[in-house]
């Protein structure tokens, strides 16, 4: 009877607030505002019964709509607006519109918050204090963050600011509306109809970015399009400005280097031309003057073919310099990356970035920041950490991340990504000795640097999830929230997503929580265990293809990185082979120097072992491999067991993809495993150990599986 009452009252307030009861697709992502369990929807109440607004402004309105939205959808009752305080308020509050907050905002800056839980003339209150709305924006969705997560309401006294400066999605989208790596369907921008059409999707996307504190949003490919700077295009971006600017968000571009040429016939691009530096200072007013907080430009300068500054026979920092002077006027930054490897250099792919970079440190202008992959070649389910992270500490680095996963099972696959991030930033580069951090170097505490930044590759995309699956939004979500705060865990961060994202059910988020943890480590083990890397298919990089040794470029092909003979597999980087271990600190340099002393998780990217090398475990390499490749496809076939026993209790629509998408990993996993080994099998001519089935096919039916049309490659 109850329930039923509560139903009813539900669909009253939804019609009140004009919002459809939808099926859960999965656009609503985190921000569900599930209806909650009686008790705990009095308990929501009885702690927004009114929410104090200060003044308007855009972001405040922001904020206060999102919370009566919110408490609206999880309670049933919408809370009302109040002027004052008074028991069971919520109260926003900065020091312009509340001078005397009774609490300290010292150290948490222009975006921080603070929550805490008062007593005001004998009445409760929880305040959310900031020195900015965009600092109350992020302080409501922490306290609805919690509200859905069953946490408990009362004696609040948080405190929290974020640690890293820029915190940017780098979306690879490109005018045509495709998406380079892209697997959640086309780009969400609408370059067409914009700047006249702007669909209520942005304005979700803002939300969501916002609710996990992204600050920033670069629109467009780093294989940039010169038109993304012509007079139209400026005019798209600043509409999608427009709409991100209430939720602290600021636009950002890709640069093709060659545009001053190609949009106004400038005969160079040397960036020590007068004219070229002209060119992008006049470019970067005409931007300002559209968007008068343009975050600034992001740059993929000689790499991959793009053209820049060498070819002038000038540096990176020749290069990101000139920009950088044509933005410092306006306030903006030079997002440079450092992804470059070149045709004509066959030292160790891997070494290169560090090569040409490393002697540039104290070169860079103080409003660039040099944008590194947290590995060495290029996103791959396992790496070690970039060299270059603790070896410039003159120059700020930005990581830059995947989140869209090209090479971690692509929108299929159930891999969560958080621990990847998390062992990333966690790792010691023992630059200033033991406890040199990543995401020290990163946030700026190692050496000193207040302009930070962190960048993710996003994985989002038109397809009604965003994502690609429900799975993929959790990557979303655990990359704002490291880029906030990079010392959170993965496993605290897949329970909030969890308990938000499906139901804060102990019965639910244990065991998927559970899964997701293993999941990368999962893949790792299907795909490149121990160390293995770029075994992938060329182009669209979909399943396996580690035969592969005919394409143009030496590095384009996976027998340059694995290095498979009748006698052993894996590339040797230490001094008898390229010796990139040298770019690491002594002390890490001297441990991976001895494979008893490196770690099997990196084994084979480091060194070139015999087949019948002993490892820890006291089997042979060989087969410890096969039984690696064995363990992941077991670990998938765990996920879907899991699943399975969790039916009850997840709604039909994202039950029923969440079960379909484990079938075709698993699936996938399977012809990894066979694939690989059945291909190494033809090297080593080395029987299977006993435990292992053969593969199902033979190499050469591995071999003749195509994929003109997989997705994401353009
Ligand atoms: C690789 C991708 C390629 C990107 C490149 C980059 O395969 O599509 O353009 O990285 O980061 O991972 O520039």
């Amino acid at each position: 009877m109850m329930a039923r009452l509560f139903c009813y009252m539900m669909a009253m307030v939804m019609a009140m607030l004009a919002l459809p009861v939808r099926a859960e697709d999965g656009y609503d992502l985190w921000l569900r505002y599930a209806p909650a369990e009686q008790a705990r929807a009095a308990d929501i109440s009885a702690h927004a019964r009114t929410i104090v607004p200060v003044e308007n402004g855009s972001t405040m309105e922001v904020a206060t709509r999102e919370l009566q939205r919110a408490v609206a959808h999880m309670t049933g009752s919408a809370p009302t607006l109040a002027t004052t305080p008074t028991a069971g308020a919520l109260w926003l509050a900065t020091p312009r519109s509340a001078p005397g907050i009774p609490l300290s905002l010292k150290g948490l800056g222009a975006e921080g918050y603070a929550i805490r839980s008062i007593d005001r003339g004998g009445q409760p209150v929880t305040l959310i204090a900031a020195n900015s709305d965009i600092g109350l924006l992020h302080g409501a969705f922490h306290w609805l963050r919690l509200a859905q997560t069953n946490a408990p309401l009362d004696r609040l006294d948080i405190r929290s600011a974020p640690r890293i400066g820029l915190r940017l999605l780098n979306h690879w989208d490109n005018l045509d509306g495709t998406v380079e790596r892209g697997y959640a369907g086309m780009s969400i921008w609408d370059w067409w109809r914009l700047p006249d059409y702007k669909g209520p999707r942005y304005t979700d996307y803002a939300r969501a970015n916002a609710s996990i504190g992204i600050n920033g949003t670069v629109l467009n490919n780093v294989n940039a399009k010169a038109e993304s700077l012509s007079a139209p295009y400026i005019a798209k971006a600043a509409a999608l400005a427009d709409i991100f600017r209430p939720y602290g968000i600021k636009v950002y571009l890709s640069v093709k280097w060659t545009a001053p040429m190609e949009l106004d016939g400038l005969k160079t691009a040397d960036p020590l031309d007068a004219q070229v530096a002209a060119w992008w200072k006049a470019k970067a007013s005409e931007i300002y003057r559209a968007i008068p907080d343009f975050g600034g430009f992001l740059v993929k300068a000689n790499s991959e073919g793009q053209p820049g500054p060498q070819d002038y026979d000038r540096t990176h920092a020749d290069g990101a310099n000139m920009l950088a002077a044509a933005v410092k006027p306006h306030g903006g930054i030079v997002m440079w990356r450092a992804f470059v490897y070149a045709h004509d250099n066959p030292d160790d792919r891997a070494k290169q970035a560090y090569d040409d970079f490393k002697p540039l440190d104290g070169q860079f202008a103080d409003n660039v920041l040099v944008q590194v992959k947290n590995g060495a070649i290029d996103f791959q389910p396992r790496e070690p950490f970039h060299p270059l992270f603790g070896a410039m500490p003159k120059t700020p680095l930005m990581m830059e991340f995947q989140i869209t996963k090209e090479y971690l099972g692509q929108s299929t696959h159930l891999t969560y990504l958080g621990p990847l991030f998390e062992e990333a930033l966690d790792a010691d580069t023992y630059a200033k000795g033991k406890g040199s951090t990543v995401a020290k170097v990163i946030d700026g505490s190692l050496d000193g640097h207040k302009l930070t930044g962190i960048a993710g590759v996003a994985n989002i995309g038109v397809d009604r999830d965003w994502s690609g699956s429900i799975f993929n939004q959790a990557d979303w979500y655990a990359f704002g929230r490291l880029a906030w705060d990079p010392g959170l865990s993965a496993n605290a961060i897949a329970r909030e997503w969890t308990a938000m994202t499906f139901s804060p059910d102990p019965r639910l988020v244990d065991p998927v929580v559970a899964m997701m943890m293993g999941s990368r480590e999962a893949a790792v083990d299907y795909m490149t265990p121990l160390g293995l890397a770029h075994v992938m298919a060329t182009g669209h990089h979909y399943g396996p293809a580690p035969w592969v040794s005919d394409l143009a470029r030496p590095e384009w092909n996976p027998v340059y990185y694995h290095k498979a003979d009748a006698d052993g597999i894996g590339f040797d980087r230490t001094k008898s082979g390229s010796n990139a271990i040298a770019q690491y600190a002594p002390v890490i340099a001297r441990r991976l120097a001895n494979p008893a002393t490196t770690p099997e998780s990196e084994l084979l990217w480091f060194h070139h072992l015999p087949w019948d090398y002993r490892l820890k475990s006291g089997e042979t390499l060989w087969n410890g491999l096969v039984h690696r490749y064995d363990h992941g496809v077991a670990y998938v076939a765990g996920m879907q067991r899991t699943w399975e026993g969790l039916r009850p209790l997840v709604d039909a629509e994202r039950f029923a993809q969440t079960e379909a998408f484990l079938a075709i990993q698993h699936r996938e996993a399977q012809w990894w495993r066979d694939a690989s080994i059945a291909y190494f099998q033809s090297i080593n001519h080395l029987p299977l150990p006993a435990d292992a089935m053969a593969p199902a096919h033979d190499l050469d039916w591995y071999k003749a599986q195509s994929f003109p049309y997989a997705p994401g490659h353009h």
